[in-house]
């Protein structure tokens, strides 16, 4: 009998700690993003050209434009590269992509993530995860020339 219980005893407490580490994860998934806001600027540059992540955090960048040039001569996005990425030639190539909203399709594994594009008037935004190895990651905006003129930032993950 006393078997029996101990038995029904450790069913339940095990039945209880599977549900705590469900909703311990559950939580951890949910867990509220720190949200950069940033313009992008007639001057072709980020007004956030830092990001402070530790690993793995959940961001999200709301980059807004609003410049009073068309869309066509002024606007702007969030490219996120891989440490190993080749910034020149994701930039290079996504600048000539005007029909994919300047991300070339053939570079997206370089890219860890990305917004659309924000014309003037508009905020575009994207949620990822920090990456889990600490260190220096760069942002670019691929709209053609901004990156040569130094539309440039650095996510540091520490
Ligand atoms: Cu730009």
């Amino acid at each position: 009998m006393v078997m029996k219980n101990l038995k029904i005893m450790s069913k339940n407490s095990l039945k209880m700690l599977s549900m705590l580490l469900l909703f311990t994860s559950a939580v951890a998934f949910s867990q509220t993003a720190k949200v950069i806001e940033m313009k992008g600027t007639d001057q072709m540059r980020f007004s956030v050209e830092t990001i402070q992540a530790s690993p793995g955090q959940k961001i999200t960048v709301k980059l807004s434009n609003d410049s009073k040039f068309p869309a066509v001569a002024m606007a702007h996005n969030f490219v996120l590269l891989k440490q190993s990425a080749d910034s020149k030639a994701v930039n290079l190539a996504s600048s000539k992509q005007r029909d994919n909203d300047y991300i070339a399709p053939e570079m997206k594994d370089q890219i860890i993530a990305h917004t659309g594009l924000a014309a003037g008037g508009q905020t575009v935004e994207v949620t990822f995860n920090a990456p889990k190895k600490p260190g220096k990651y760069t942002y670019i905006c691929t709209f053609p020339g901004h990156f040569q003129s130094g539309m440039i930032g650095t996510l540091i993950v520490k």
